[in-house]
């Protein structure tokens, strides 16, 4: 595929920032949408837009084959048994919120534990700190080892008889590391505890089979794989979303209601009360064909060659920090350059039209582990280019000068 031709696919690409073409190297925030999403969204609502599942007339049978289909593309896209096994949400951390409320939180006692890691994205991380405060139970963190990966041996030590979830980011918005989620999963069955999946930074960007890991759920985000915002989705087995209570209560979630007491429609469409998020579920299908017109391995492979390149290029300039695994890693780079302030740094870079993330990036417990109050992060997705990464490092070369004048 030509890779000149995928960035056509995204107009907003081909614009100039503060009088430099743009590179936008930001896509584990958010990526950027090509115009065959624009168009299925413009489309739908031009030709489709009605409520689902309600409306006898056309549009609203149109409109709930859009919805419906773009659940079955999704089922197939990370290979789960069913499409009754995919809960469209608002995005990653609302899925993981509904496990810990609605799964976690009603059978959780005092004494159990709930086991994560170091590095998890806070979305992955307050809702177990949370149910854990309200229930008294523990929270455990496997430890990490010096390059930013776990020792199955530690997650062997941490997860015991007591563990009821253990959540884990599939693959880091910080360090990249991809972590062994189904030997995870292995051990956490062993115990008798259920496996959660952060996909956020890993189903936009490599091939997930849920049935090949093992997990029990998994939540991602739409608008970091080329999506809408605020579409997600929250894919469980069967039998955890049978045993998982609805957290938000409303329309089109029931099946009848009595004034005291109400029952729920079958699994899924009791977890999506109120009008579901049909538009971005449209889109979100579009983003799928998209991606899978590469292949998923192939969008792995490209964005860890981009990731490669990268990381060569940011070794030759003094005084960069490179955190995380060098070898397997997923699509980004995070660094320090200096003792510049990662927002200094990516000012001075958005001046020059680059665009990366300061900050902490959500991991504040990561960003203590590595000893840093933030750090500056590339991202990198199909449509860039080495090029990118050559203005990214010709950037912070310009950056790196400029600080040394303005202090010297
Ligand atoms: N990380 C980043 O720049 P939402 O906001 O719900 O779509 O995704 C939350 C989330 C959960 N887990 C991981 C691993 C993530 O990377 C993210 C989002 C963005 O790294 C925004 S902080």
């Amino acid at each position: 595929m030509d890779r000149t031709l995928v960035r056509r696919d995204f107009p907003i690409l081909d614009q100039m920032v503060n009088g430099k073409p743009l590179v936008y190297l930001d896509s584990a925030a958010t990526s950027q949408k090509p115009r065959q999403v624009l168009e299925a969204v413009d489309r739908f609502y031009r030709e489709a837009n009605a409520n689902v599942h309600r409306g006898v007339h056309t549009l609203g049978t149109r409109a709930t084959d859009a919805y419906e289909g773009a659940r079955a593309k999704v089922a197939a896209f990370i290979h789960a048994k069913s499409e009754a096994q995919i809960v469209f949400t608002r995005g990653t951390t609302e899925g993981l919120n509904m496990v810990a409320h609605g799964y976690l939180r009603p059978r959780l006692k005092p004494g159990d534990e709930i086991v994560i890691t170091e590095m998890e994205h806070h979305s992955n991380l307050i809702p177990w700190q949370q149910a854990a405060l309200a229930s008294g139970a523990t929270l455990k963190y496997i430890p990490l080892q010096a390059d930013g990966t776990i020792d199955l041996q530690d997650v062997e030590a941490t997860i015991t008889d007591k563990t009821k979830l253990v959540a884990m980011v599939h693959v880091s918005n910080v360090l990249g590391t991809i972590n062994p989620v189904k030997e995870v999963a292995a051990i956490a069955h062993k115990h008798g505890a259920v496996m959660v999946v952060d996909g956020a930074q890993s189903v936009p960007h490599m091939p997930v089979d849920v049935q090949d890991l093992g997990c029990d759920f998994l939540a991602f985000s739409g608008h970091k794989m080329m999506g809408p915002t605020g579409v997600g989705v929250l894919y469980g087995t069967r039998e955890a979303l049978e045993a998982m209570e609805p957290v938000h209560f409303g329309g089109e979630m029931i099946e009848t209601v009595e004034l005291y007491a109400s029952t729920w429609k079958e699994v899924p469409y009791r977890f999506e009360g109120g009008t579901p998020i049909i538009a971005g579920a449209v889109g979100l299908a579009a983003a799928i064909d998209y991606l899978q017109a590469f292949g998923m391995s192939h969008v792995h492979e490209i964005d860890f060659a981009l990731t490669k390149y990268a990381m060569d290029r940011l070794d030759r300039i003094d005084e960069v920090t490179i955190y995380g695994p060098r070898a397997e890693r997923g699509g980004l780079v995070t660094f320090n350059l200096a003792d510049i302030h990662p927002h200094d740094v990516a000012t001075v870079l958005d001046s020059e039209g680059v665009a990366i993330r300061a900050g902490h990036h959500c991991a504040q417990p990561l960003m203590r582990w590595l000893q840093v109050g933030s750090t500056a992060r590339a991202s990198f997705y199909v449509y860039n280019t080495e090029a990118d990464v050559d203005a990214l490092v010709a950037a912070l070369v310009k950056t790196k000068e400029f600080f040394s004048h303005a202090i010297g």
